[in-house]
């Protein structure tokens, strides 16, 4: 090979493609920069309460793990967000069903899906991840589990939802809701001071869902993905969507290959509207981090946003959408 052209190949490489037949990925060269990893949180929609108290821990020379699991945790407390945690909505046989997971900055993760009883089920996808040899744990299993955990059994339906629930019955119309009220499922991802990156997702799922359907927000790949050496994202809106592109796989995969966190989120979202016909009844949005600190977010309807705390300072983050409506 001419030398010309083997300095030509050799800055290819340098800039992120190949070097021989190893592989330098994009995100190395900035983690060599020697940058300082700046705390930050961020989760789906408008939760400035669960991403302030994130934030603050990881301010506080928290783990980005913990940091995660107490941030969602405020909104699997909140009995006004119907669609996480203790209050949120019951299926259509009155049942509330909640799914969960957590993913650590070693790759590790833990889930529970359709667990009925337990306010804090990110916290049995932890012990989950942290006790068994498994990822996921569903059922009267993972109730089980959680009981012999120490986790006490309570009653989360509560009066307001069981009267929703009672005036949708009178007309059983199963549509989803766009934008639910601006609140629903809690997806996190947090970076701690040492650059670290973990995630979570809980919610009750889609209100008055067929008993026993399990959504997104609990599989591994579909409502959240991380890769400590690349980034994060999660996801929230119709379940099934999610999980037919693995969406949030998808964007990690894609910034792996170099995308921006906003156009791999941009990707993921098209790959629905590209497949789905009636895409424009049902709202995808995904939020995703960097390794370096970047945010992304994309949804098909306008509505959705991401909660950010970031030095000391909380907001709230309209998302760029594919539809203007
Ligand atoms: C689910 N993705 O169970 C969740 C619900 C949600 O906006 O995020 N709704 O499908």
């Amino acid at each position: 090979m001419k030398r010309r052209k083997f300095i030509g190949r050799s800055a290819i490489s340098l800039a992120g493609i190949s070097i021989g037949s190893g592989l330098i990925k994009p995100h190395l060269f900035a983690m060599t920069k020697n940058i300082t990893p700046k705390p930050i949180a961020i989760a789906t929609w408008n939760f400035q309460n669960a991403t302030k108290m994130a934030g603050k821990m990881l301010e506080d020379g928290a783990s980005a793990l913990d940091a995660v699991e107490q941030g969602v945790m405020v909104e699997e407390s909140n009995l006004k967000n119907t669609t996480v945690g203790d209050g949120g909505a019951p299926d259509r046989d009155g049942n509330v069903t909640l799914d969960a997971c957590i993913m650590a900055p070693n790759g590790n993760a833990g889930s529970v899906v359709y667990l009925k009883e337990i306010a804090h089920p990110v916290s049995v996808a932890r012990k989950v991840m942290e006790e068994t040899p498994h990822v996921m744990l569903a059922g009267e299993g993972a109730l089980q589990f959680a009981i012999q955990q120490g986790f006490k059994r309570k009653n989360l339906l509560t009066a307001e939802s069981e009267k929703a629930w009672k005036e949708w019955l009178e007309h059983k119309k199963y549509q989803p809701i766009i934008n639910i009220e601006n609140h629903d499922t809690i997806g996190m991802l947090c970076m701690d001071k040492n650059g670290d990156i973990a995630g979570a997702c809980t919610t009750s799922g889609l209100s008055y869902k067929m008993n026993g359907r399990v959504g997104d927000s609990p599989i591994i790949g579909s409502g959240l993905f991380l890769d400590n050496e690349v980034g994060g994202a999660v996801g929230t809106g119709m379940g099934e969507a999610i999980m037919k592109s693995v969406g949030s796989f998808l964007i990690v995969e894609l910034m792996r290959q170099g995308k921006s966190p906003q156009e791999a989120c941009e990707e993921a979202v098209m790959r629905t509207v590209r497949k789905a016909p009636n895409y424009k009844d049902f709202q995808v949005a995904y939020v995703a981090l960097n390794k370096q600190g970047e945010i992304g977010s994309y949804c098909i309807h306008k509505g959705f946003s991401y909660a950010k705390f970031h030095e000391g300072e909380s907001s709230d983050n309209p998302s760029p959408s594919y539809l203007d409506s």
